[in-house]
C-alpha cells in the first residue's frame, strides 16, 4: 500500500525516470529499436509525428546567444554543433553519439509520447537505391525522398578518393511528410571538419531554409552494403571496427561517412546535419552495429576503445577510456564514458530488433 502510494505520488508529480529505473531491464521491458520498413503504416506516423512534436517544444538554449536555436530539435543540433570536432574520427564517435540518440528518443517519449524507439536505417537494403526504399521514397510514409535537381551542382573530389559521380539532388525535399520541415543552422565550410579548430562566429547564426538532400549512390553501394555491415560484424577488434565504420585520416570514409554523404545535401554536413531527420535513424544503425558486434564476446568487447578525444586523433591528443568525461551541454550532465558502453545498463535499456 505504502509503495502504491509512492508510486502515485511520482506519477503524478511526472517523475518517470525514477519509475523505469526500478524496472529490471530485460528483453522483454527493453525499448525496440526497428527497421523502418518492418514498422507498420501507423508506426511510421506516430515517428513522424513526434519528430514534428519535438520541433514545437520550446529550446532551452536561450535564443539571444543562440539565434538559430528555435525549438526543442534545435537545442539537439546546436549541441551536436559545438561538440562536432570532439566526436568523430575519433574514439568519441561511437559513444558519444550512442548516448545523443538516447537523448533524443527519451525526449521522444517524454515530451511527445513516442511509445517506440528511434528505428533504424539499414543500410544494406538500399544501398543501390535509395529513392526506391520505403524509409526514402517520398510517400506519405517515408521520411520525404530526395532533393531536387540542382544541375550545376559539383562532383564530390578529395585527393585521397578521387572524384566520385555528383549525386541525382541537392535543392530542396519535394515530398512527404518533412517537405516543409525548416532546417536553421549551417551550413558549415566542409574544411573546418579537417582539424580542431574553434568554431566560427556564425555557427549558431539564424539561417532558415528549406532541407536539402542530395542522394548519391555512388557511396552507399561501395561503404554501406551487406558486405560491409558483414565486415563490420565480423571485425576481430576496435580499431578494425572503427576502420570500417570511420577511418581517419580525413579523406578517408567509412559506413558511417557513407550514410552521410549518400543522402548528402544537409545530412553531408558533419556539423549541423542532426537537422535532417533521417541522422538519428542513421544513428541508430551505427549503433545497431556496434551493439551486435559488443554483444558478441562481451568480455573483450563491452569496453574496447580506440582513438583520442579530438577529431582525427592527432599525435598528442588525449586517449579515450572508460573514464573519459563527455558532456551533453544543455542536454544531459556529462557522463563517463564507461556509462555509455552497454544498450542494457545505466541508463539504457533498449535491444535492435
Ligand atoms: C556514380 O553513380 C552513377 C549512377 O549509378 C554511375 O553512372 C556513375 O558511374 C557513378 N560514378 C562514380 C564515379 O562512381
Ligand atoms: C577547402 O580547402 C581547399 C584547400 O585549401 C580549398 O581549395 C577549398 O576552396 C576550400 N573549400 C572551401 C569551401 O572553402
Ligand atoms: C589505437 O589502436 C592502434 C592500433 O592498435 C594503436 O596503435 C593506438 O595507439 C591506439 N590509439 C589509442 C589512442 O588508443
Ligand atoms: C559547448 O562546449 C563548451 C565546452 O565544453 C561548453 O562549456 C558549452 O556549454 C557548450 N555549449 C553548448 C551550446 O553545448
Ligand atoms: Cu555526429
Amino acid at each position: 500500500m505504502l509503495f502504491c502510494l509512492w508510486a502515485l505520488g511520482l506519477l503524478a508529480t511526472g517523475v518517470t525516470a525514477a519509475l523505469t529505473s526500478d524496472t529490471p531491464c530485460n528483453a522483454r521491458t527493453a525499448t525496440r529499436r526497428r527497421e523502418w520498413g518492418s514498422l507498420s503504416a501507423v508506426e511510421r506516423t506516430a515517428y513522424v509525428n513526434a519528430v514534428w512534436c519535438l520541433r514545437r517544444q520550446p529550446a532551452t538554449l536561450p535564443q539571444a546567444d543562440f539565434p538559430g536555436v528555435r525549438d526543442r530539435m534545435d537545442d539537439f543540433v546546436a549541441t551536436h554543433i559545438n561538440y562536432t570536432t570532439r566526436i568523430h574520427n575519433n574514439g568519441l564517435l561511437l559513444p558519444w553519439h550512442r548516448h545523443f540518440l538516447f537523448l533524443f528518443e527519451t525526449d521522444l517519449q517524454q515530451k511527445c509520447g513516442y511509445t517506440g524507439g528511434v528505428p533504424y536505417w539499414d543500410w544494406s537494403l538500399y544501398a543501390d537505391d535509395l529513392s526506391a526504399s520505403p524509409l526514402l521514397d517520398g510517400s506519405s510514409t517515408s521520411l520525404s525522398g530526395n532533393g531536387d535537381l540542382v544541375p550545376q551542382e559539383a562532383v564530390f573530389c578529395t585527393p585521397n578518393l578521387g572524384c566520385l559521380g555528383r549525386g541525382t539532388g541537392g535543392g530542396c525535399v519535394q515530398s512527404g511528410p518533412f517537405k516543409d520541415f525548416e532546417v536553421h543552422m549551417g551550413p558549415f565550410n566542409p574544411n573546418l571538419s579537417l582539424a580542431y579548430t574553434p568554431l566560427p562566429n556564425d555557427a549558431f547564426a539564424y539561417k532558415p531554409r528549406c532541407l536539402s538532400r542530395n542522394f548519391n549512390t555512388n557511396f552507399t553501394s561501395r561503404w554501406n552494403t551487406k558486405h560491409t555491415v558483414k565486415s563490420l560484424l565480423a571485425a576481430k577488434n576496435i580499431v578494425e571496427f572503427l576502420r570500417i565504420m570511420e577511418p581517419t585520416p580525413p579523406d578517408s570514409m567509412g559506413a558511417h561517412g557513407g550514410g552521410h554523404q549518400g543522402i548528402g545535401g544537409d545530412m553531408g554536413d558533419l556539423f549541423s546535419s542532426p537537422q535532417d531527420p533521417i541522422f538519428m535513424l542513421h544513428h541508430s544503425m551505427v549503433d545497431r552495429v556496434w551493439t551486435l558486434w559488443q554483444n558478441e564476446d562481451p568480455v573483450h568487447r563491452q569496453d574496447a576503445l580506440n582513438g583520442t578525444t579530438i577529431i582525427n586523433n592527432p599525435p598528442g591528443s588525449p586517449t579515450v577510456t572508460v573514464d573519459t568525461v563527455v558532456e551533453f551541454g544543455v542536454l544531459d550532465r556529462p557522463r563517463r564514458v564507461k556509462q555509455l558502453m552497454q544498450s542494457m545498463d545505466d541508463d539504457y535499456c533498449y535491444v535492435y530488433a
